[in-house]
């Protein structure tokens, strides 16, 4: 029996667990024009012109590259934007998304 307010508000709490955290990554192919990396970038990422550059640089040269972390659904549902963008532009640009470790 909780033996006063403190002990009571113990006893009652909620546990809360942290939501599981999900990566948004871009994916490099030979198509997609190197501007247009950047500007979806920026504009689904918010990500400055820099910011942008690096990550395109990252993922044409490695084949992949970490854009942001999110929970799950707000990560996929930047993923599928950002590659439809590029569908109705007709370019292969892919974003996926994976959970965190
Ligand atoms: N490799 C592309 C080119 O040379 C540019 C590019 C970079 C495309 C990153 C996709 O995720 C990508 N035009």
């Amino acid at each position: 029996m909780p033996k006063n307010d403190i002990d009571l508000l113990i006893k009652t709490r909620p546990k809360v667990e942290r939501p599981k955290l999900y990566k948004v990554i871009i994916v490099n192919d030979d198509f997609t024009p190197r501007e247009f990396v950047v500007r979806v970038l920026r504009a689904e990422f918010g990500m400055n012109e820099s910011q942008a550059r690096q990550v395109m640089m990252t993922a044409h040269q490695r084949g992949l590259c970490v854009v942001a972390v999110f929970v799950r659904d707000i990560a996929e549902t930047k993923a599928t934007r950002a590659t439809d963008a590029a569908r109705k532009e007709g370019y292969p640009l892919l974003f996926t998304t994976e959970p965190e470790e």
